[in-house]
């Protein structure tokens, strides 16, 4: 098994220091960290996923998945992240009211990062009131919002209503994201942009920013 499988088949144990060095590992062999998030980290979390579905894993093997994961996000973020002059805009992220679920606002956030956005996250749990007041706090050109719950995506609805209702929706534009979000969602709810996955977020930014 090469490095990359090995981390693959590694994240589901939840071996953090293990993946940790593995992941060091493959960056000395040279290898691309977008490869090793994409083919290792990435495709870990599919198997995962796919086992929960299956009945062979449980949450607690979907939590350490998930942990490891994050962990190695951070190690990759500097080879993923090239810092150049200047912010490209101002983006701020968060996961709406009652969602727990961050690794793919957190990929996003590396993927906006490693296009030169500067962007501030939230966390998780975000509620309406408080994405307000960041809005109303920092300013941003844009503000994203993930939901991974059928039972949470409402809560992007509440709020583009609380955005309203503060006077702002029209200084900011929202995106929105998360396995169960479509564009017909995003339509319905009167967000300005849904995309499928974190690079295509980032590389449709600069036509949203006038
Ligand atoms: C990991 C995980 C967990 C972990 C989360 C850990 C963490 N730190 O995030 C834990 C174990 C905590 C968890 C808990 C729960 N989970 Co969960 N979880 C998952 C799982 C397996 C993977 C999600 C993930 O990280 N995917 C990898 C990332 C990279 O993908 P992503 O999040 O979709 O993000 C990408 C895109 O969607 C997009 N994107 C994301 N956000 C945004 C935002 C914007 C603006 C844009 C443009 C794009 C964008 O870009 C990202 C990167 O490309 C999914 C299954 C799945 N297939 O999605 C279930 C899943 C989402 N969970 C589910 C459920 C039911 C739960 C629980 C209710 C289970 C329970 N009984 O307690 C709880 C809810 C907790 C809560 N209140 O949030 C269901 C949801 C079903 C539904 N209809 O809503 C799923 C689909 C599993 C299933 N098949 O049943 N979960």
């Amino acid at each position: 098994m090469n490095t990359i499988e090995s981390i693959r088949s590694l994240l589901i144990t939840g071996k953090m220091q293990e993946i940790n060095a593995l992941v060091k590992e493959a960056l000395e062999q040279g290898i691309d960290a977008a490869q090793i998030l994409d083919e290792g980290l990435l495709a870990g979390m599919d198997d995962i996923a796919r086992k929960w579905a299956e009945g062979t894993a449980f949450i607690p093997e979907v939590l350490v998945g998930a942990r490891c994961m994050n962990a190695a996000i951070e190690i990759l973020e500097p080879y993923l992240v090239h810092t150049s002059a200047g912010s490209r805009g101002r983006i701020i992220m968060g996961t709406v009211a009652g969602d727990l679920h961050d690794i793919g606002k957190n990929l996003c956030i590396l993927m906006m990062k490693a296009k030169s956005f500067e962007v501030i996250d939230l966390g998780v749990d975000v509620s309406a009131k408080r994405f307000v007041e960041a809005v109303q706090e920092y300013r941003p050109q844009v503000l994203c919002l993930s939901s991974l719950l059928t039972t949470t995506m409402g809560n992007m609805k509440t709020v583009i209503e609380a955005l309203k209702e503060a006077g702002l929706r029209d200084l900011v534009r929202v995106a929105v994201g998360g396995a169960p979000v479509t564009q017909a969602f995003a339509d319905e709810i009167g967000a300005d942009l849904y995309t499928e996955d974190a690079v295509q977020l980032a590389d449709a930014l600069p036509a949203l920013i006038p």
